[in-house]
């Protein structure tokens, strides 16, 4: 006999203070894809450059307050888009809602989110281990939507040399962070082409700060 350790789709522990909650996002998916194509037609994904020059393989683009940019400049949070130099599009009021029920669900009170990072990724598409570190209060959690095409998160340690867990993240799937796993390294390994029902040939996923 096996015993499962967690009901097959309820919320599991990846590591202190991180954890992935299954469809969390499932009945709001297609309202917030259609947010995203609009949002598109504002700020459209790019693909950024880092500071030393490489051209992310991630496209993005932001809606809220702020914006995450990276340039030859730096990392930086915005309040207008570079391409256009206006401000980004407003948070949706239930892309707001989302990120404050799920990040409540997780321990994690009153989160009030003023960026929302969108990520879009195509087959071959990757995102090397980082951490999240352009943010004021890394006491405020980070809550992770996921849409589209199923993609392998990458979960490392404090140290870039630090084993990584190999999360499977499917539609719908929310992963909050907060706490002593705030500024852990993370990434997504190279999406598997694909054909998703909502999305097509693309993985999305949203990542909800406090950048200020
Ligand atoms: C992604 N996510 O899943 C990339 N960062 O496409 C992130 O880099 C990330 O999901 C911090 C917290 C949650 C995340
Ligand atoms: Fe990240």
């Amino acid at each position: 006999m096996t015993i499962d350790l967690f009901p097959a789709n309820g919320p599991y522990p990846i590591t202190t203070d991180a954890m992935v909650l299954p469809g969390f996002a499932l009945a709001e998916a297609r309202a917030l894809f259609d947010s995203v194509l609009r949002i598109d037609t504002q700020s459209p994904f790019r693909c950024m450059t880092t500071p030393g020059g490489l051209r992310m393989s991630v496209a993005m683009t932001n809606c809220g307050a702020y914006g995450w940019v990276s340039d030859a400049s730096g990392y930086r949070y915005d309040g207008c888009d570079p391409l256009s130099g206006l401000p980004w599009p407003g948070m949706p009021a239930d892309f707001q809602r989302l990120a404050t029920t799920a990040a409540a669900l997780a321990g994690h009170d009153a989160f009030t989110p003023d960026v929302c990072l969108i990520n879009r990724y195509l087959p071959r598409t990757r995102l090397s281990l980082h951490q999240d570190t352009d943010e004021r209060d890394f006491t405020q959690p980070i809550v992770s939507v996921s849409l589209g095409l199923p993609a392998t998160f990458l979960f490392g340690g404090a140290r870039r040399r630090d084993p990584c867990l190999r999360l499977p993240l499917v539609h719908g799937d929310v992963v909050v962070w907060g706490g002593v796993a705030r500024r852990h390294y993370h990434g997504v390994a190279p999406l598997a082409a694909g054909e998703h029902a909502l999305t097509g040939h693309m993985r999305i996923n949203l990542t909800f700060r406090k950048a200020r």
